[in-house]
């Protein structure tokens, strides 16, 4: 870990780590932003569009085979990062992961206490009757997902256009307001409203983690720019 990092972790009782997909790169998926992200590769719409709900509502078939093949990386595992976030929480430093990520590693790492605000990829429902479908009901179908009531299943991952969890928000807010450091890393923070709430942290350790420049670089107390495994791992 990073020495003034961990001077900052070490004098500090309630962390609160703000996270998107460069947290999960090194875990092999790739993010949306980076040069080698899916926003780089050239699809017949952009990738805003295929994730959007009105996409996904017109044009079901073709948003699952995108899903499918760009979205979900079930072999992917927690790495240094993921699971250096869940030791802090044992320790009782770390109050919160609040996350825009909708793998699921936080969680494989240990990490409890964790806030999805997009949704996660291992949760789907019926949008008819609501049942509840793991994720291979998704991979292992074709074409569109159906219930066995013949609704269509949806996983329950925000897409564009569609609002975050209320009660989400409000939790992660609260935790914002209470934190006396915050980590941010591994986002490009230009993703709203989930980047507009680290606004509500108003501490003087703020922490940023990030390979490239972010529109917070300014307000940041410490910087690093390495790679979050290295930063923030073991
Ligand atoms: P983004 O806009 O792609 O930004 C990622 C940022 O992380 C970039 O600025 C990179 O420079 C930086 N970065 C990448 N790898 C590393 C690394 N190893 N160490 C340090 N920095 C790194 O992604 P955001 O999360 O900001 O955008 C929000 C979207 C992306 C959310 O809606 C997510 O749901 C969505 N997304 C999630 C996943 C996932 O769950 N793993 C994957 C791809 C996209």
């Amino acid at each position: 870990m990073n020495r003034e990092l961990q001077r900052l972790i070490e004098a500090s009782n309630n962390i609160v780590f703000f996270g998107g997909a460069g947290v999960s790169t090194e875990s092999g998926i790739p993010d949306f932003r980076s040069p080698d992200g899916l926003y780089r590769q050239k699809y017949r719409y952009p990738p805003e569009t295929m994730l959007s709900r009105s996409f996904f509502d017109k044009h079901t078939a073709e948003f699952y085979d995108f899903y499918r093949g760009k979205m979900l990386f079930l072999q992917a595992k927690p790495n240094k990062a993921h699971q250096m976030l869940a030791k802090l929480e044992e320790q009782g430093r770390l109050k919160a992961v609040i996350t825009q990520n909708i793998d699921g590693l936080h969680q494989q790492a240990g990490s409890k206490t964790v806030l999805e605000l997009h949704g996660s990829v291992l949760r789907n429902f019926c949008m008819s009757c609501g049942e509840f479908y793991p994720v291979s009901a998704i991979l292992e179908s074709e074409g569109i997902p159906r219930c066995s009531c013949g609704g269509i299943i949806k996983p329950d991952v925000v897409l564009y256009e569609e609002g975050l969890n209320n009660d989400t928000l409000y939790q992660a807010v609260e935790y914002l307001r209470r934190a006396d450091m915050l980590i941010i890393g591994g986002t490009s923070l230009a993703v709203y409203p989930a980047a507009g709430l680290v606004q509500y942290y108003r501490g003087n350790k703020l922490v940023l983690i990030n390979k490239s420049e972010t529109p917070l670089d300014n307000s940041a107390n410490l910087i690093l720019r390495g790679l979050i495994t290295e930063e923030l791992g073991e």
